[in-house]
């Protein structure tokens, strides 16, 4: 069979093909994704169980006029194939790549940018309000893709709820795999299983009532005496999308979403439907790949995401054999994390941890094993994490609550009104602070320092190395009020850990190295960046002073002023954006204190939203490395030490 695909440069090249065609396009649009990601790693089984939507839907539509939005975007790899992009998919989450989700900056086809979870129903529902303000009865077509565990954020159900309220013209495809990035949860998800997995429910809807009626004996005739509103609540016993109906939704479904033909029927009908439609499709996360989809819920979450050079011809790679003789690397910060909350439960039962969906990701997948009923996920709710950590904390429980920096700003309003406010017990566990790498600006965790530190009652820390993130860890726990701790993806930097951590005074940094003329203050990542600049600067023999403020909030306003006192500048350094962050509170808390300001370097993020790629990659463009800062120091100061010169 010749390929199809190579002939699809831009989706309304698929409107020319019949369905047969359109079935061996989904196909070869699968096995380019197994191909390729498989080669340079990126997000996977998602992408497998939405190639024949993505045909059925391009197939139908014309984009960009008609307006497809991918929640999330992990899942719209198929998306950007059939859309101008086959070729540069090779390139995708590459530093000057393709954008590791829907990016409007990149493709006309990208309606709206993404890369956190259940926004897609809201931007639709203002698309097609928008095309009607204008009165444009004719405008496109508005079509929303949400996975099972994205429709667990709330806001996805606000968006639901206004839609239904306005009438709004536009379809949901409902993609219900069963799985989040781990296994769904909830009664969400318990409530779609029930429909999904039950055969007999699939295009249930139609038949209900004439088949409730028609039951034998007494029930059927029971059934036909009721009032219309007793008869709705018993069909929702029966039919599956009732729920969706009651809030003015028409619901089509369960439809198998690897069926071209089923799909494109489906669509049509909703699409035709001048009116809110969802349609619920069913579908395998790693679809016509065989570890992902015989492996049961493990291997669906296995292959959330595909390693580079984890695919060879369409199967796992043989994983390579260990170097003899090669170091073990350093204990990940997010393993590390997740022994110290083991540790911290079985000294403490009042010590419970709280997930928003990212099991493995935060670390927490060690204390579900180990202390099952100390471990909560919410779902995709990062907002009722922190509520729910609100009221256990209320109750005397010590909630963790282990977020990424950059889910976390959803939570926002319920850390300034109900935890800070209340002043209550809640440890915030930022991981991913700093820059993330490949899955770029959406996710890189570089606010939390600016957004955390406004706010009255909260403490700030962040541990240099993986041993003060145990130390943190207890720190936290023992505190009175709301704390939180940031710490960097990736590795630690190689120390031993304590086998008994202790409490560190709040608000006092440690001095590391001392030398003259220059002190570099880090907080976090950016101590293990000065210690870096110092090193380089005393090659060429300068020896700087290093310390480690530990704690944002509050500053060490003591040490500060003296190193102060003691330089000629004072450098800071954070893996955070310089605009309200921890230089800033240097700068304050010496200006507030009435101290003699001495003169300040801030490193930090720029003012910019910056992109994906290889964090090293990354860190040089905005000047994160030692080098940059050992540079910056010498031009500062006025010593050319020859260490650095040309580099
Ligand atoms: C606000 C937010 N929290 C967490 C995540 C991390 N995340 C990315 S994809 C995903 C799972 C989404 O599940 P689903 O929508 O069902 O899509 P599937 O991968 O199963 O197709 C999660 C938790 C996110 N992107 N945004």
């Amino acid at each position: 069979m010749t390929a199809i695909l190579n002939r699809i440069d831009q989706p309304d090249d698929l409107h020319a093909l019949n369905e047969e065609e359109l079935v061996q396009v989904a196909q070869e649009v699968r096995a380019h994704i197994i191909d390729t990601v498989g080669e340079i790693g990126g997000h996977f089984g998602a992408n497998l169980g939405t190639c024949e939507l993505a045909v059925a839907l391009h197939s139908l539509l014309s984009s960009p006029r008609d307006k497809i939005l991918w929640d999330v975007g992990h899942q719209a790899y198929p998306h950007k194939v059939l859309t101008g992009r086959r070729d540069e998919l090779a390139t995708i989450r590459q530093y000057e790549g393709l954008a590791p989700f829907c990016s409007i900056a990149e493709s006309q086809h990208d309606i709206m940018g993404a890369g956190h979870a259940s926004t897609s129903i809201g931007y639709a529902v203002g698309l097609k309000e928008a095309m009607r303000l204008r009165g444009e009865t004719d405008a496109g077509k508005v079509v929303a893709v949400i996975g099972d565990g994205a429709m667990t954020g709330g806001v996805a159900f606000e968006a639901i709820h206004q839609a239904g309220g306005l009438g709004t013209p536009m379809v949901v495809v409902l993609n219900d795999n069963g799985m989040s990035i781990a296994p769904n949860v909830g009664a969400l998800s318990r409530y779609l299983n029930r429909v999904r997995l039950n055969p007999k429910l699939w295009h249930a809807r139609e038949g209900v009532e004439g088949r409730l009626s028609e039951l034998p004996g007494p029930v059927g005739s029971a059934f036909e005496r009721l009032g219309p509103q007793l008869k709705e609540s018993i069909k929702a016993l029966w039919a599956p999308g009732l729920w969706w109906e009651e809030l003015d939704w028409a619901y089509v479904g369960v439809v198998d979403g690897h069926d071209v033909r089923a799909l494109r029927r489906a669509l049509s009908a909703a699409l035709a439907a001048d009116r809110p439609v969802v349609v619920h499709i069913a579908t395998v996360k790693g679809k016509g790949f065989a570890p992902a989809e015989d492996g049961g819920l493990e291997g669906m979450e296995r292959w959330h995401a595909a390693k580079p050079k984890s695919i060879a011809n369409g199967a796992p790679a043989p994983s390579q054999p260990a170097v003899p003789g090669a170091k073990t690397p350093p204990p990940q910060y997010t393993t590390v994390f997740g022994d110290a909350m083991v540790a911290e439960v079985r000294r403490d039962r009042r010590v419970v941890g709280i997930t928003a969906a990212m099991n493995s990701g935060t670390g927490l997948n060690i204390l579900q094993k180990a202390e099952p009923e100390h471990y909560f996920d919410v779902g995709i709710a990062e907002q009722q994490a922190i509520l729910f950590a609100s009221g256990l904390a209320l109750e005397g429980a010590k909630p963790v609550a282990a977020i990424y920096s950059t889910f976390l700003q959803r939570a926002f309003d319920q850390i300034v009104h109900d935890v800070c406010l209340q002043r209550l017990n809640v440890v915030f566990a930022l991981d991913r602070a700093g820059l993330v790498g490949d899955d770029g600006p959406t996710h890189h965790g570089v606010f939390d320092i600016p957004y955390l530190r406004c706010l009255p009652n909260i403490v700030l820390m962040a541990p240099r190395d993986e041993a003060n993130l145990v130390h943190m860890l207890h720190t936290a726990l023992a505190f009175d009020g709301p704390i939180a701790l940031r710490y960097p993806r990736g590795e630690g930097v190689g120390v031993a850990l304590p086998t008994m951590p202790h409490e560190l005074p709040i608000g006092r940094g440690e001095v590391l190295r001392e030398g003259s003329r220059v002190a570099i203050v880090g907080y976090g990542s950016g101590v293990g960046k000065g210690l870096e600049a110092a090193d380089l600067l005393a090659e060429g023999g300068l020896e700087v002073t290093v310390a480690d403020a530990r704690f944002a909030k509050p500053i060490d306003t003591a040490l500060m002023a003296q190193l102060a006192a003691e330089h000629e500048l004072l450098v800071t350094v954070e893996e955070g954006v310089l605009a309200g962050g921890f230089g800033t509170a240097v700068w304050e808390a010496l200006n507030d204190g009435g101290l003699p300001l001495p003169r300040i370097m801030r490193v930090g993020l720029p003012d910019r939203y910056v992109t994906h790629g290889k964090p090293a990659l990354l860190h040089a463009e905005v000047g994160f490395t030692g080098r940059a800062i050992a540079q910056r120091i010498e031009a500062a100061i006025g010593a050319a030490s020859g260490a650095l010169a040309g580099a």
